[in-house]
């Protein structure tokens, strides 16, 4: 694989950005190598600037539910571009968008768009604490919810791959209200409750832990998450930010049945531009300012290019069929790439909830982020090289999701199987 240009790139950027990137899991430490420089995409596939193509399994760690470069989603940008890129000043797309999220997520009355999943996760919390009057939140290990202060407390995603859960820069005193449960122990939740009863907030979660490489939820988590909040007078947080319009059209709310209080999204909602959201029950979303007393504000949010491509993503996702053709894709892959691994006898697990999976190098069970942490990172990182090399290019951290997007046709997913059976073979 040539990589004379990304190399030439990377070293250059090194020189203006800290370590070459705009985002630290994309900077290849984990994995070791050089990142390549993405040129163009198109469908299910990549290019990068050497001129290498690549089945592309990151999706943009989780937005191009509809591939790369989809028709619609490109002809909505152009056509929101000519008529203007911003306005500080309300648009009727952004009303279409706001009305389609509420329509499909059933806790969801009244929802604000902002510029991320860092900013909607950060805003949600300050808006627990704004309607329950409390200071503590509750969030678990592993789980990933942006890089605002108090969610980066034993944080998932590239905190974990890094090797640095809980941020430098953090005041104590601000860590010290964000309480850190075990996901997937609801124990763990209770005994918390047990020892603040009256000051816990909210507890936030990821409904499919995809930020330590996807776990589901346990049988019953969510449900005990549900009554356990309730009980006590905390607000349930769902960040659906990943599972948002990824594994069902209603998110992990509707795939479980459980209603939360608060949602946080992003990635789907606005198409693979920059998008985020935070939901809720009426009474709760009252708080919000104009109505509330609880300020939030963005020069760029409900961004007329930003909600044309969400707009253009979930009309197209809407479609009969779109969630039944992604889980029939990712079926297809995860049977045959178990396959390819049973053959090479490497021992592995993989997880898989609708169209997000992770597949770890771990005999499993992998339910919980301690087993998590018991992959081999190393084996991981060649795995994941050898892929590059052949043309397929998932995630540079074991501790991250992979997506199928509609683009992938059966032809790319064989093409996928054959090469992880050359990857693990050449692996040795
Ligand atoms: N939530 C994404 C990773 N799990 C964000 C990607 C990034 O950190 O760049």
């Amino acid at each position: 694989m040539q990589q004379g240009r990304s190399q030439q790139l990377f070293e250059q950027a090194q020189r203006v950005i800290p370590g070459g990137v705009n985002s630290p899991v994309r900077s290849f430490r984990a994995v070791e190598g050089t990142p390549p420089f993405i040129a163009r995409g198109q469908g299910a596939w990549v290019w990068d600037v050497d001129g290498n193509e690549y089945i592309d399994y990151l999706g943009s760690w989780g937005p191009l539910a509809l591939g790369h470069a989809h028709p619609a989603v490109v002809e909505a940008v152009q056509r929101a571009a000519a008529d203007g890129t911003s306005f500080g000043a309300p648009v009727e797309q952004e009303v279409e968008l706001a009305e389609m999220i509420c329509a499909a997520l059933p806790s969801v009355d009244l929802v604000r768009l902002v510029n991320s999943g860092t900013e909607a996760c950060m805003t949600a919390l300050r808006l627990a604490r704004a309607y329950t009057g409390r200071s503590k939140i509750v969030k678990f290990a592993g789980n990933y919810h942006g890089h605002a202060d108090g969610l980066l407390v034993a944080a998932g995603s590239g905190a974990l791959t890094h090797g640095v859960p809980t941020s430098a820069g953090v005041p104590e005193a601000y860590a010290a209200e964000t309480l850190i449960a075990a996901y997937n122990d609801i124990a763990s939740v209770e005994g918390l409750f047990d020892a603040w009863p009256d000051d816990i907030a909210a507890v936030i979660v990821e409904p499919v832990a995809g930020n330590m490489g996807v776990v589901p939820p346990a049988e019953g988590f969510l449900e005990s998450l549900r009554r356990v909040t309730e009980a006590n007078g905390a607000l349930l947080i769902f960040d659906e930010v990943i599972t948002g319009f990824r594994v069902a059209y209603g998110g992990a709310q509707t795939l479980f049945g459980i209603t939360p209080d608060i949602t946080t999204m992003g990635k789907i909602i606005g198409g693979g531009l920059p998008v985020g959201a935070y939901g809720g029950r009426h009474d709760v979303m009252q708080q919000v300012a104009p109505l509330g007393q609880m300020y939030q504000a963005g020069t760029l949010s409900g961004n007329p290019l930003a909600v044309a491509a969400g707009v253009a993503t979930l009309t197209e996702l809407r479609r009969p069929g779109v969630y039944e053709q992604l889980e029939a894709t990712a079926t297809r892959l995860i049977d045959g790439v178990g396959a390819a691994f049973a053959r090479a006898e490497v021992p592995s697990t993989v997880n898989r909830v609708a169209s997000m999976f992770t597949g770890f190098f771990n005999p499993g069970p992998v339910a919980a982020l301690a087993q998590v942490e018991q992959s081999d990172t190393a084996a991981y990182g060649r795995y994941m090289h050898a892929l590059l090399d052949r043309g397929v290019y998932i995630a540079p951290s074991q501790f991250e999701a992979g997506f199928v997007s509609i683009a992938h046709t059966d032809a790319d997913i064989d093409r996928t199987i054959e090469v992880v059976g050359d990857a693990l073979a050449a692996m040795g």
